[in-house]
This record gives structure tokens, C-alpha cells and sequence, in this order.
């Protein structure tokens, strides 16, 4: 590794990207992989880690709604754009010379980060091309065909919005029950049987024809998505080599994997 890498935990709200922020970051400190942390998200009450770097240092939301007199929604928008006018106070706190892992931990609202110009700045300002993205799926999320295939609708916005390469994670994998995390392996082993199960969907609860369901999940599948996704938990600390690999696979092209096994029990 030659210099830092980011990775940006991304995700709709409530998907775990805090808790896998505190979660990776002890993985990383497991194996004595150097590393920090930073909160972007200024609307954070309690977050479970120490961060490095802490955008509240310069803007909150409840400032934000204070002074601008806005309600939370307006508050959000406006405190998202503030942020990205706060990158060069983010970017002066990473020693850009260290080999180390950088964790940013993206605001609860996911769309905000998203969709704004200000946010896509952000991201371009630090560690272009030195950055990765973590794109978590919330099982809650993902019990539907339409459901999982939205999920990887709005990472794959993600991709198309910040060009970075990406893992795509399906959070919390301690709280899934049995048939759901064996309907869940089933569509991404063999994204056939999502099709069915989409298309079956689509005849039984929708007016509109299913080819649109089956069109993006066309476009999905294309693009070689859904084989690439695992699950991780914060939790058992599932899944958190497996991010470490795909960060790894795209910046020293596999090599410098962690010695050793993982503690956790839950490794496959
Ligand atoms: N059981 C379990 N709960 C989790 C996991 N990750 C997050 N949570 C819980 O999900 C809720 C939202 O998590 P948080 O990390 O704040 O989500 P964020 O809004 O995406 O940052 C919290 O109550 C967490 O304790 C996990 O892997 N397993
Ligand atoms: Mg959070």
C-alpha cells in the first residue's frame, strides 16, 4: 500500500454503517492494521466509536436548524452542503503520506450524501482515487425481490454518482432468520431464481407490466452485481475480512492480505 486508502461506508438510513465504522475499525485494529475514523454525518447524536475526525466539530444539525431557522428536512440539505464546504478542515486532518486505512462513516440520510453536487465534491476533494465504498443492504430492506433488487438499484446510483469501486454488503446478518438468509443466498448464487421470484412478484401485486422489475434486474445482473455481495454483522464481526479483501483486491491487487485467522467463530 502506498499511501492512504478511503473506504465510505454508505447506505439508507438506520443499515449499520456507524456501528460497521467501530466494527471494522476494531477488525483492522486486530490485525494491527493502521487506520482512522471520520464522522461525516452532522446529524449524529451518539456514535459508537472514538472518531478522528468529527464534522460536528463544525456543523451541526441542530445549529444548522437554529440559525437557519429550518425544520430538520431543510436542515439536512443545508448542513449536508455545509459539510462538503468543511473538506479542507477533513482533508488536513489525514496524514495523506501514512499507509492507512481512512473510514468515513456518510450521513444517516443517505440520499442527501447522494444526490448532492456538494457531497460528490466532498468525495472528490479526498483521496481521489485512493478511494473505496461500502454499500450496505439492510435486510429489512432486501425480504422482497423488488426489495434486494432496489437495494442494489440505489448502490449501484451510489457507484454511478461517486465512480469509485465498491463492496456490497447485506448488514446485520445476525438478526436475518434462516429462510430468509436461505432465500437470500438462493437469489445471489442463482440470480434466475430472483428473476422468477421478481417476475412473480410483479404478476401478483403490481398494475404495472413486470418487464420493469425484470428490465433494471437485467441491467443488475449485466453488470455481474449480485454475485459479489456477502453478508457481514457488526455484531459477530461476520463478513469483515471479506471487506477487507475487496478493498485489498482493488489496491494492491490482493496481496497484503492479514495474517493469521480472525477470532471470530463465524468466519466461513
Ligand atoms: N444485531 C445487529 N444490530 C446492528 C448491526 N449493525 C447495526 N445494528 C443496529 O442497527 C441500528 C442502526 O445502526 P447504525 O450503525 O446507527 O446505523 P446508521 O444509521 O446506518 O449509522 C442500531 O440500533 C444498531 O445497534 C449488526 O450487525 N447487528
Ligand atoms: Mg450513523
Amino acid at each position: 500500500m502506498v499511501g492512504p486508502v478511503a473506504i465510505y461506508i454508505l447506505g439508507t438510513a438506520g443499515c449499520g454503517k456507524s456501528s460497521l465504522a467501530a466494527s471494522f475499525s476494531g477488525y483492522l485494529s486486530e490485525y494491527g492494521y493502521k487506520h482512522m475514523l471520520v464522522n461525516l454525518d452532522p446529524g449524529a447524536d451518539l456514535i459508537p466509536y472514538e472518531p478522528d475526525i468529527d464534522v460536528r466539530d463544525w456543523v451541526t444539525l441542530a445549529d444548522v436548524m437554529e440559525e437557519y431557522g429550518l425544520g430538520p428536512n431543510g436542515a439536512q440539505i443545508v448542513a449536508s452542503d455545509l459539510v462538503a464546504l468543511n473538506r479542507d478542515k477533513v482533508l488536513k486532518g489525514i496524514d495523506v503520506d501514512m499507509d492507512q486505512y481512512v473510514l468515513l462513516d456518510t450521513p444517516g440520510q443517505m440520499e442527501l450524501f447522494t444526490f448532492r453536487e456538494s457531497a460528490r465534491e466532498l468525495v472528490k476533494g479526498i483521496l481521489p482515487s485512493r478511494s473505496f465504498m461500502v454499500y450496505l443492504i439492510d435486510p429489512f430492506n432486501a425480504r422482497t425481490p423488488s426489495g434486494l433488487i432496489s437495494q442494489m438499484m440505489l448502490s449501484s446510483l451510489a457507484r454511478l454518482r461517486f465512480q469509485l469501486p465498491s463492496a456490497e454488503v447485506i448488514s446485520k446478518s445476525d438478526m436475518i432468520e434462516p429462510a430468509q438468509m436461505e432465500r437470500l443466498t438462493r437469489w445471489l448464487e442463482n440470480p434466475d431464481t430472483l428473476h422468477d421470484d421478481s417476475m412473480e412478484e410483479a404478476s401478483r401485486t403490481s398494475n404495472m407490466a413486470p418487464e420493469l422489475s425484470v428490465n433494471i434486474f437485467r441491467a443488475l445482473e449485466s453488470l455481474g452485481l449480485f454475485s459479489r455481495v456477502f453478508p457481514v454483522s457488526s455484531q459477530t464481526k461476520e463478513g469483515m475480512e471479506g471487506i477487507y479483501r475487496a478493498v485489498q483486491y482493488v489496491f494492491s491487487g490482493g496481496e497484503d492480505l492479514p495474517q493469521g485467522e480472525p477470532t471470530s467463530d463465524e468466519e466461513e
